[in-house]
């Protein structure tokens, strides 16, 4: 079963769902929606990776992170925490979060292995070259991002974070052209070696490149859907998705194809 993170950005300014969820009520009902169409964690997240966003003060993302966090972990919804800040997570695993992504992979705070250790969640290690903003220059993108990572899994290792619960992550769009993200999805079968791995393709800008231009973020949620049915299909962990609904039934889909070919005793 590929896990399901659902996206739930509690900011002003996200590309994707900026500015729908910054109320407390809003957003604990689109969590309560996304975790009814499927999600196993609600990817809670108060600062914008967009391109260009400016670093948001700690005591600001946690102002905007932590009631949801409560509220959910009250409502027994499990909660993810998207953040670079080591505080921010650890305040977060204090109000009830069960996994941590760092779509930095712990490189943005060096407090943040000593959380990620003394936390026992998992941790997603994203890859992560210096943000958005970052120049993408790759001579073997699949190569380079497979080898960074375990890089950083060695690195997180030896700080103390047990490798069983690291959960790689390729990054999508974090200084990557769209050529670079695809030529990651082909090749997502090389980082499974490096263990679980999740897949962030959501809505982004590579996905609105297939669709008619000004398109809403929205109509990007039908690929995004394909998307995960094909990383399950290529050994995926899970998916980090803004449309729950339509990842469930892709992934049901999925699994139903696979589990066909068990029967038969033939898995292609
Ligand atoms: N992408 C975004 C934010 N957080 N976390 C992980 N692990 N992987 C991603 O690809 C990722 C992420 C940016 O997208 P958003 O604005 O839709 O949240």
């Amino acid at each position: 079963m590929t896990a399901i993170l659902g996206v739930l950005n509690v900011t002003p300014d996200s590309f994707s769902d900026g500015g729908r969820w910054q109320r407390l009520d809003d957003a604990v009902a689109q969590a309560e929606r996304m975790r009814a169409a499927g999600a196993d964690w609600i990817d809670v997240g108060g600062e914008s990776t967009r391109p260009g966003a400016t670093p948001l003060d700690p005591a600001e993302e946690q102002a905007r992170v932590l009631p949801v966090i409560r509220a959910l972990a009250e409502a027994g919804i499990p909660t993810s925490i998207d953040t670079r800040n080591a505080a921010t997570a650890r305040a977060a695993v204090a109000a009830g979060a069960s996994l941590i992504n760092d779509v930095s992979g712990g490189l943005s705070d060096p407090g943040m292995a000593e959380v990620a250790a003394a936390s026992g969640l998992p941790f997603v290690v994203m890859h992560w070259r210096g943000g958005a903003d970052a120049e993408p220059a790759y001579a073997d993108v699949v190569a380079e991002v497979r080898d960074e990572l375990a890089a950083r899994l060695d690195a997180l290792v030896a700080e103390g974070v047990p490798r069983e619960r690291l959960i790689v992550d390729p990054g999508l769009g974090f200084a990557k052209t769209a050529e670079h993200n695809w030529l990651l999805l082909h090749g997502l079968a090389e980082l499974t070696a490096l263990g679980p791995v999740l897949v962030g393709a959501s809505r982004k800008r590579f996905l609105g490149l297939l669709l008619p231009e000004g398109a809403p973020t929205e109509a990007r949620d039908a690929a995004t859907a394909t998307i995960s049915a094909l990383a399950a299909a290529s050994g995926a962990w899970g998916v980090r998705v803004h449309d729950v609904a339509a990842t469930r039934g892709a992934l049901d889909v999925q699994e139903h194809w696979e589990s066909a070919g068990r029967r038969v005793g033939r898995t292609r």
